[in-house]
């Protein structure tokens, strides 16, 4: 059987993002993968073409622009001489969190799921737009959005025989 193993990376400027990756790791261990959750910054980029599986959690702050903890990482893959099919091993989902009153509203979690879709990748699902605005807040988006990456996930690495998801 594949391993079961997913990589959470989150850029976050005040931590909501950051809630949210811890959220998505405790549903993996629940799940029985072995789950690391990590700010992109502290990530090693160079073992980025080896991932399988990942999930991107990325608010968007100042006017359009990535939080202090993922700009290293930001700068590393808009480099031009990335070569396009460099994650192709990769599916890949984007969790953004934003705020629709804002005219680049979720600018980052948009342009990096366009950017890893370029590189290769392969998209599990369309772009999350969380939204600070929604009465519910993000997560009215985020929940049903969760639902339906985790059964794109055990579709692709179902559950080990024997075990259950745990609640
Ligand atoms: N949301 C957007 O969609 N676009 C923006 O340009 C944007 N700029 C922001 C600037 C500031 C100073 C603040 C406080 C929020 C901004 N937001 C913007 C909303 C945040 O992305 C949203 O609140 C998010 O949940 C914050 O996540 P974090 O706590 O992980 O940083």
């Amino acid at each position: 059987m594949a391993e079961r193993r997913l990589l959470v990376l989150y850029g976050s400027q005040t931590g909501t993002a950051q809630d949210t990756a811890e959220r998505i790791g405790r549903e993996a261990k629940r799940r029985h993968f072995q789950c690391r959750v990590e700010a992109l910054d502290s990530y090693d980029v160079a073992n980025l073409i080896n991932e399988l599986l990942v999930v991107f959690v990325c608010a968007t702050t100042g006017q359009g622009d990535p939080p202090d903890n993922m700009k290293v990482f930001w700068r590393f893959l808009f480099r031009k001489n990335l070569p396009p099919s460099s994650l192709c091993q990769m599916d890949y989902a984007v969790l953004g969190l934003g705020d629709s009153s804002y005219p680049k509203f979720n600018f980052v979690a948009k342009k990096l799921h366009k950017r890893v879709l370029q590189l290769g990748g392969n998209p599990l699902l369309p772009v999350a737009l969380g939204d600070d605005q929604h009465d519910l807040g993000p997560d009215a988006v985020i929940d049903p959005w969760l639902l339906a990456l985790w059964d794109k996930i055990l579709a692709l690495y179902p559950l080990p025989p024997g075990l259950e998801i745990i609640s």
